[in-house]
């Protein structure tokens, strides 16, 4: 298969690690690349430079877009393909030797916020660690995904939210359901299949959620479709007079489907608060990004949806913390979606079934220099000094003890009862199951001018 190679783009900074994140004041004066309602503006290079040499004659259409990257390196690198038949290999290609990028100061994390975190990113690793050992033990039924090298995505990202904000985990947030309020032992009775795991032993993976206290929609294994769900969700509020949050992920595979496309349209048209991170890990199962789209960066898709795109390090948890938190201000006032795109690396196979030998070892090399745990540690430790060496091993040695002692509940847990427990109940939801009514209040929306009530006859109409 030919590659066209990627132009070369040399934007490594020479910042410091301070350097604030933009939009510095965003609410009340929008920067100068964006729209009042923040989308990104555009601009037309030609004619602005035929204004300034006098000549009104230039009438290109060409219009030039803004999406922020935040970054503090720009890899370089592509993967490609190689060899025939069945000596086909993945090869990558470009500067792998390049030092890791310092982490990005926050302009919105105290010192205890960003302890709060590192707390959680360790706890999601070390529960991921469990979870394999309880696999290998044959104590997981089914499989188990890991988000290995993302946990600054998943556990920024949830840490920007409210109470009242919603969110919508994919495979690979368990941090993010740790920081909504899930505990260690109740993510790993799941896997496990217990009575009485959050869905009392029905799913054996991921797929479980809480509406009812901690706002998460369970994930969708039809790629996609949570983000319709979560659009939805943030409608419903909207309906009910509350602007909320509506937090979600999506891969870089995941993201090439249509029904992402759908539902990230409808909730621009809306202007309804969806935060939309694309999980750019390099790659979908076994396919990397460079051969699944040809934009050079998956933020490049806002632009057609007429929203804020923004370009973050996936493995700087100060980054995604700020982009998410500004992302959800925007949408706490009502002004619409933004897609943040995190670029980092699965450092796993797909599941745990998956040795990921396809994946070029130089490249997991080059990630592993860029762990998110251990630059926040150095970060934490030896940059800001907020943390001492002491305090930072009775911090990881608390994290080691409340797991086992989770890791213990979980295993002494029952498998369920099929008499006794409610594995088989609840499966159709009818009327007696649990009243369904409005969260936030009484819906509050008034039709639309001119709205006309629909007439209960009219579907049979027009089918005839
Ligand atoms: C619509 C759809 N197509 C295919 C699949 C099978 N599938 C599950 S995960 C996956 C890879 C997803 O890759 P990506 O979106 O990049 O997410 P990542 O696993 O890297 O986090 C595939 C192909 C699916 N679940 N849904
Ligand atoms: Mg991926």
């Amino acid at each position: 298969m030919a590659h066209k190679k990627r132009p070369a783009h040399n934007h490594r900074s020479k910042k410091s690690a301070k350097v604030p994140l933009a939009p510095a004041k965003a609410p009340k004066t929008p920067a100068p690349s964006e729209q009042a309602d923040g989308s990104p503006k555009p601009t037309n290079p030609k004619t602005a430079a035929a204004a300034r040499n006098g000549d009104d004659s230039a009438s290109s259409s060409l219009r030039c877009y803004n999406i922020p990257d935040y970054r503090l390196e720009h890899p370089e690198f592509r993967i490609f393909m190689s060899g025939e038949g069945s000596n086909v290999e993945y090869r990558v290609e470009g500067d792998l030797n390049a030092a890791a990028p310092p982490i990005r100061e926050s302009k919105y994390l105290s010192r205890k916020q960003c302890l709060e975190i590192y707390r959680w990113m360790l706890l999601n690793r070390r529960m991921e660690v469990a979870l394999e050992n309880l696999y290998k033990q044959g104590k997981v039924v089914g499989g188990v995904y890991f988000g290995l090298g993302q946990e600054g995505c998943s556990c920024a990202s949830a840490y920007a939210l409210g109470p009242d904000d919603w969110l919508g985990p994919m495979i690979r947030n368990q941090g993010a359901m740790l920081v909504r309020g899930f505990a260690a032992q109740d993510i790993m009775r799941q896997y496990m299949a217990k009575g009485d795991s959050p869905t009392w032993g029905r799913d054996a993976s991921s797929h479980f959620g809480d509406w009812q206290r901690r706002n998460v929609c369970a994930p969708i294994s039809m790629l996609g479709e949570l983000i319709g769900v979560m659009a939805g969700v943030c409608l419903g509020a909207r309906l009910q007079g509350k602007n909320v949050v509506g937090l979600t992920y999506i891969g870089d595979g995941g993201q090439s489907t249509g029904v992402a496309y759908e539902s990230l349209n409808f909730a621009a048209v809306q202007k309804l608060g969806l935060v939309l991170i694309v999980e750019n890990n390099l790659w979908g199962y076994s396919t990397p990004s460079d051969m699944q789209f040809c934009v050079k960066d998956l933020a490049e898709r806002a632009i057609a949806y007429g929203i804020p795109g923004v370009i973050v390090d996936g493995t700087d948890p100060c980054q995604v913390y700020d982009a998410t938190h500004e992302a959800c201000e925007r949408a706490r006032r009502g002004e619409g979606p933004t897609l943040i795109e995190a670029k980092m690396m699965r450092m796993k196979g797909h599941a745990i079934h998956d040795a990921a030998q396809y994946v070029p070892a130089a490249l997991f090399e080059y990630w592993r220099a860029r762990d998110p745990i251990a630059r926040f540690e150095n970060y934490l430790v030896n940059e800001k000094r907020w943390l001492t060496a002491q305090e930072n091993h009775k911090l990881i040695e608390d994290v080691e003890a409340q797991l086992e002692a989770d890791r213990d509940a979980a295993v002494a847990s029952p498998m369920p009862d099929p008499e006794k427990d409610k594995t088989h109940q609840g499966v159709y939801c009818d009327p007696s199951c649990h009243p369904i009514k409005p969260k936030y209040g009484p819906i509050v929306a008034q039709p639309r001018e001119g709205a006309t009530a629909s007439k209960a006859v009219e579907a049979a109409v027009h089918l005839k």
